[in-house]
């Protein structure tokens, strides 16, 4: 059965690994992809982004996916380093060897391209996002009837922990980091009926990249799509001794993959609220009064690793 799925991304490695991996994915039809400014430039990003669906994607994706700029804008925003990865992302000789790049640009801005996607379809349609919630929160305001025309949305974001990822003057380092660039629009969308699946720091953090994960993928580029995942993972920092704030982890891409095979990971139902404002913004927090959602809280790190690569040989 083909599932329909809509994405937005903010054009981080690991966001950029996720569409080559959805058009991989034979039961996954992509209706639209968004780009957000926030853990990336947003034009390398919307540009790797139509370079990635124009060598790996369908005749259909080719001709008819767009992508579409997003004009959300940050509570707090990322760190430069971070956001420069984009455009090292979009130098890469696999994303630039085939011209001319025919996947088009959306008409509109991705929040409203997004309503419009509901609007026109026919049956519900799942939501990933791997960035922050605000297209989402804007949709909704714009169309609140939307909410119908959504099964369910794949966030990675959020944690309960009592550490999060976020490491910033003024703030007290409980949140995640896609929830404190706009807490706002995560409370927005708690406050909708969605059916939400959180894929928080407590999985995520169990998948770190680390140079065995890079040998792996180095003794097999002889695949092309394998090649790209080691070139990719090139940009940005290993977990070698300790984790420290710019170890990557395959956040975006666990969540990726628990969309097409939940039975990688474990959750569980929780009752869950936002802090919005204060040294806290950002942190999600159990609360009985909270609305409920599926907590992603475990995963087979090596049935994980061994379904990424799987998939990046097809
Ligand atoms: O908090 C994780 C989110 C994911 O969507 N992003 C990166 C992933 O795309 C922000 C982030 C947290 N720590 C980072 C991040 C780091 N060390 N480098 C880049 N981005
Ligand atoms: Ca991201």
């Amino acid at each position: 059965m083909v599932r329909k799925v809509y994405f937005n991304h903010d054009g981080g490695v690991d966001d950029l690994i996720s569409l080559f991996l959805l058009l991989k994915m034979d039961q996954v039809e992509l209706v639209g992809v968004g780009v957000v400014d926030a853990d990336c430039y947003i034009e390398p990003a919307v540009s790797a982004s139509r370079k990635i669906i124009n060598r790996w994607g369908s005749a259909r994706d080719k001709a008819e996916l767009q992508v579409a700029w997003s004009d959300s804008r940050p509570v707090h925003q990322f760190p430069k380093e971070w956001r420069l990865q984009a455009f090292t992302m979009d130098a890469l000789t696999l994303l630039n060897e085939i011209k001319p790049v025919v996947v088009q640009e959306a008409p509109r801005k991705a929040h409203l391209e997004l309503v419009e996607i509901l609007r026109n379809a026919e049956e519900p349609i799942d939501l990933l996002f791997t960035g922050p919630l605000t297209d989402l929160a804007r949709a909704l305001d714009v169309d609140a009837s939307i909410e119908s025309k959504i099964k369910q949305l794949y966030w990675m974001g959020g944690t309960f922990l009592e550490r999060g990822n976020v490491e910033e003057p003024e703030h007290d380092g409980t949140a995640e980091w896609n929830a404190y660039w706009d807490p706002y629009a995560v409370k927005r969308v708690w406050q909708s009926s969605i059916k939400i699946h959180l894929v928080a720091l407590e999985s995520t953090n169990l998948v770190p990249l680390t140079p065995e994960v890079r040998d792996a993928w180095a003794a097999q580029r002889r695949y092309e799509g394998v090649d790209f995942l080691g070139n990719s993972y090139a940009c940005v920092p290993p977990l070698t001794h300790f984790v420290t704030n710019s170890t990557y982890f395959l956040w975006d891409v666990l969540t990726t993959c628990y969309l097409s095979k939940p039975e990688l990971a474990q959750s569980r139902l929780v009752y869950s609220d936002v802090i919005t404002d204060g040294p806290s913004a950002g942190r999600t927090v159990l609360s009985e009064q909270g609305r409920p959602v599926n907590l992603v809280h475990h995963v087979d790190r090596d049935a994980f690793f061994a379904y990424v690569t799987d998939l990046a040989k097809k």
